[in-house]
């Protein structure tokens, strides 16, 4: 059975992230799923707390976050059934890199997010603090600072390991060299896209 692809674009601050997804969907005419989604009501209140208006518990936000994925998660499935394809800004393993990098363990962070919808392909998009420095400073938000930024990148490596579909890609290149390769990888994901959606972990 072929149905859409899941595919996920994660990285680091400032790593081109919203760029590549935005060219992916107008490329695919896939839907965009950004995650957080700050619409609803769950989502707004992450928007609150990473604007640093209010202040929650580490494990009660990780599990905010990761319920404002299971809010998403059956429409997320019903398109792909249906052969649409989806693009997420993000999903759950930054759900899991943030956390861990705050000290909370790895294998609780995980579990939250145990069953949602595999991802057919994870885009990794890799830069140094160095050249993320260069893209412009770090804003207001919650942990946009470099001793945060490197704790998430160790975590990062961390669930490299452990997953499969995962391809980095180098994204202190130009746009167009990042882009070459994310629309090849992607191209070549929707194609393979068959079965029934997996379960991630
Ligand atoms: N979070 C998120 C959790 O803690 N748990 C979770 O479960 C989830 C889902 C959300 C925050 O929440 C945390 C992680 C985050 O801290 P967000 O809304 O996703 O944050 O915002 P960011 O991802 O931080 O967005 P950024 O704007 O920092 O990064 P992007 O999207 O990677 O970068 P982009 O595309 O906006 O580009 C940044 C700048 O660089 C330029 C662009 O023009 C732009 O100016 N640029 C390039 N410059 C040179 N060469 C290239 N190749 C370039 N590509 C883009
Ligand atoms: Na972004």
């Amino acid at each position: 059975m072929k149905r859409g692809a899941l595919l996920v674009i994660e990285g680091l601050d400032r790593a081109g992230k919203t760029t590549q997804v935005e060219r992916l969907v107008q490329e695919l005419d896939a839907r965009l799923v950004k995650f957080p989604d700050r619409t609803t009501p769950i989502g707004r209140m992450l928007d609150s707390y990473l604007q640093q208006k209010s202040e929650l518990d580490d494990r009660a936000v990780h599990l905010l976050f990761s319920a404002n994925r299971w809010e998403l998660a059956p429409s997320i499935k019903a398109d792909l059934e249906a052969g649409q394809t989806v693009v997420c800004d993000r999903y759950a393993f930054s759900g899991i890199a943030y956390s861990v990098a705050k000290g909370l363990p790895f294998d609780w962070c995980l579990s939250s997010d145990a069953s949602l919808p595999a991802p057919d392909l994870t885009l990794f998009l890799t830069l140094s603090p160095s050249v993320a420095a260069q893209r412009g400073g770090y804003g207001d938000e919650r942990y946009e600072e470099p001793g945060m930024q490197t704790r998430v990148r160790a975590a990062f490596e961390e669930i490299e390991a452990r997953v499969r579909d995962w391809r980095s890609i180098d994204a202190e290149r130009t746009e167009e060299e990042v882009w070459r390769d994310v629309s090849e990888a992607a191209e070549a994901a929707v194609r393979h896209a068959h079965g029934p959606v997996r379960p991630l972990f």
